[in-house]
């Protein structure tokens, strides 16, 4: 379903969209069921090690995570769409109905940015280290690229994979704060990458929780954030960039792919062992590279 004119006015307007329940649960449980089978996996092999006391295999999606780093977070980094790299998660990323409503906005021509996550939000104080990349303070997307992509115009979609709460650490977002471009930012140990309080825009704030099966839009300039989990569950989401195909991601040294195309439909990325081969050499040829533009201070 391709996005109408009153909505196309609101992203315009607001810098974002909140487009609710579009997307139904056979688009999203492969996804899902692809996070279970190696979280249950990972059970098995830390189980068989003797580094787990048992499966938690009665536990939801939402709870096992929980259950099992209690004893053991060893797993963690592993769960992310470029580490992950799995079938589901690359077919999503095509999803027909998220390519309408992308291209809605962003045209006919439609890359995928590799700036893409799947982030599993744990319960305060659970994640390895304390620090939670997860828990993001205020910032706009722009300033998480390199700036050869300033000039153009990235689309953030936000899914909850899970009902997204203000007890669990949804979005918070500024409204009609976009379209004076690139805010000043910094990056803080701990704390990563956050607008600097001169320039942080003095509009209300809004809260935006989400049921699954809904999505967000966001506009690149759209300064938002997310606070800790305060429940006692993972707030499992997805978050995705679109451009228009030919614009730099911001990214180089990490891999896009034409997800959608009017012009050329074969040019379309289907194969997922490529797209997988090439996350898994980028990431080994990336290692040392600052992905962001603000050089991190103490
Ligand atoms: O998922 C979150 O809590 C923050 C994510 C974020 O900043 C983003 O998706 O751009
Ligand atoms: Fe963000």
């Amino acid at each position: 379903m391709e996005l109408n004119q009153e909505q196309l006015q609101h992203f315009t307007k607001e810098g974002f969209l909140l487009v609710h329940d579009i997307l139904a649960d056979s688009d999203l449980d492969p996804v899902i069921q692809e996070y279970e089978d190696h979280i249950d996996r990972r059970a098995r092999e830390l189980l068989g090690q003797g580094k787990l006391s048992q499966l938690y295999e009665d536990q939801s999606f939402e709870h096992r995570l929980v259950c099992i780093f209690r004893e053991n977070n060893e797993i963690y980094p592993e769960l992310d769409i470029m580490h992950l790299r799995g079938k589901a998660s690359f077919g999503f990323l095509r999803n027909k109905k998220l390519m309408a409503i992308v291209a809605s906005i962003v045209g006919p021509e439609v890359t995928c940015s590799p700036i893409q996550h799947i982030r599993a939000k744990l319960p305060m104080g659970l994640t390895p280290g304390g620090a939670d990349a997860h828990v993001a303070s205020w910032h706009q997307d722009a300033g998480v690229t390199w700036n050869d992509a300033d000039p153009y115009f990235i689309l953030t979609v936000w899914i909850p994979l899970v009902e997204a709460t203000e007890e669990n650490g949804c979005l918070q977002i500024i409204p009609r704060a976009h379209g004076r471009g690139l805010l000043e930012h910094h990056s803080r140990v701990g704390v990563g990458t956050t607008i600097i309080d001169e320039e942080m825009p003095s509009q209300g704030v809004l809260n935006l929780p989400m049921k699954k099966g809904s999505v967000l839009l966001m506009h690149k300039e759209t300064p938002h954030r997310s606070t800790t989990n305060q429940s006692d569950a993972v707030r499992w989401s997805m978050d995705l960039r679109y451009q228009q195909t030919g614009t730099p991601t911001g990214r180089p040294f990490h891999p896009s792919f034409v997800a959608y195309s009017q012009s050329n439909p074969s040019s379309v990325l289907e194969d997922h062992e490529t797209w997988s081969k090439m996350w898994g050499q980028a990431l080994e040829n990336s290692v040392g590279i600052q992905p962001h533009r603000w050089s991190q201070k103490s």
